[in-house]
């Protein structure tokens, strides 16, 4: 089979989505350019460097359980797998890139607040800007499968608070909030499959922040962390 003839398999509103304009960075996240979505997203362009800018965020409730999502079969990128709330891409638009970190931090809540929308529903008015606690910085490869990968520098968010859920099903096959110990019991669960940068986080910072969930702000730093 060809690749167009594959290229012809994939959802058509996936498909659309990856003419988005992602914001291309070097190792030290200054925007260096743009790329679509796609070509971000190839592993051909990722084995020569190309690099993006990213987010996830990761949502809880009142009693500190996390939404997790499992990914739609029709995303083109890692499908079915279980991850964390919502993850996507600040989109080359005055709102959402900036000029210096504390821009590029605005940028990516203005990003969250889209995509949160967008994948599971929840209006903007239940999420207040000044309620996302940024952590920190990841940088992170992994191939997904056949041509496809991420290459990105990833700004994780926390947000506590109640939402409404309205689930896109061309996003999300199914979705459940979590304590702690039951994502545990997933990742021992070899039914279950993660993508690779929620197990990242989850191996190296989530456990720790989910202790002390009161005290967020000490956690946050200005580092971009190699992984
Ligand atoms: C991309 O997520 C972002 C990260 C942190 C992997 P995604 O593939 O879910 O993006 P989108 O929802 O825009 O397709
Ligand atoms: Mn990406």
């Amino acid at each position: 089979m060809s690749n167009e003839t594959q290229q012809d398999d994939y959802d058509a509103e996936q498909l659309r989505l990856m003419e988005e304009v992602c914001i291309v960075t070097d190792e030290n996240d200054n925007q260096i350019g743009t790329g679509s979505k796609k070509e971000c997203h190839l592993m051909e362009n990722i084995n020569k460097g190309l690099l993006h800018r990213a987010f996830s965020v990761f949502l809880f409730d009142e009693s500190h359980r996390l939404l997790l999502q499992q990914r739609a079969a029709e995303k083109i990128t890692f499908p079915l797998l279980w991850t964390n709330t919502c993850c996507s891409h600040p989109l080359d638009i005055p709102s959402e890139r900036g000029t210096n970190f504390q821009e590029n931090i605005h940028g990516v809540k203005c990003a969250a607040i889209r995509k949160l929308d967008h994948e599971l529903g929840i209006k903007a008015n239940q999420l207040p800007i000044e309620k996302f606690q940024y952590l920190t910085r990841i940088h992170y490869l992994a191939p997904s499968k056949g041509k496809w990968g991420e290459h990105e520098i990833d700004y994780i968010l926390f947000f506590i608070g109640k939402v409404d859920l309205d689930i896109n099903k061309n996003e999300i096959e199914t979705y459940k909030y979590v304590t702690a110990d039951e994502l545990k019991a997933m990742f021992a669960d070899p039914k279950c499959s993660f993508t690779p940068w929620f197990r990242l986080i989850c191996e190296n910072f989530l456990f720790k922040w989910w202790q002390s969930m009161d005290d967020l702000k000490t956690f946050e730093d200005d580092k971009i962390h190699r992984m």
